[in-house]
């Protein structure tokens, strides 16, 4: 009788486990799929820049050296082509669905259409290593890139 009570418990416990780990495997898979530059919407920056597209521009993040990790001192470079001299741009940076408090990166011209600014990706407390960078260009607007950072 109470193997058998046992031998339930695990089952359930199985199904459980299963449940929990098929939407992760899921949302693992979805991931990835985002990775193609079709839709980049999270980016590998430890592999490589992040393009997108605003208003007709291609608005290019990279992030030096690499691995990119926290806390420590980075590079950031913007690439923006088929855009007009920019007034001074930034770099917001912050977690998506957390306030990690106000980190921004001013960038300066380089040469044409190159831009670059320093920063610091702080730990985050919770472990999470997900963050976004929010690329503000005056006359174009606003670009986000999301990427994993290594903490
Ligand atoms: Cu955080």
């Amino acid at each position: 009788m109470i193997n058998r009570v046992w031998v339930q418990t695990i089952k359930v416990t199985m199904v459980a486990c299963l449940s929990v780990m098929a939407p992760q495997e899921g949302q693992r898979q979805a991931a990835a799929a985002e990775r193609t530059p079709a839709s980049p919407e999270l980016c590998d920056i430890q592999h490589g820049a992040c393009t997108k597209e605003v208003a007709d521009v291609t608005v290019t993040l990279d992030i030096l050296p690499k691995p990119v990790k926290a806390m420590k001192d980075l590079k950031f470079q913007v690439t923006v082509s088929g855009a007009k001299r920019l007034r001074p741009a930034h770099i917001d940076l912050g977690m998506p669905g957390m306030d990690m408090g106000p980190n921004r990166v001013e960038l300066r011209a380089v040469k044409d259409n190159l831009y670059e600014g320093e920063g610091v990706i702080v730990r985050c407390p919770s472990g999470r290593r997900t963050w976004k960078a929010v690329v503000v260009l005056p006359e174009t607007g606003k670009v986000e890139f999301f990427f994993d950072v290594i903490s």
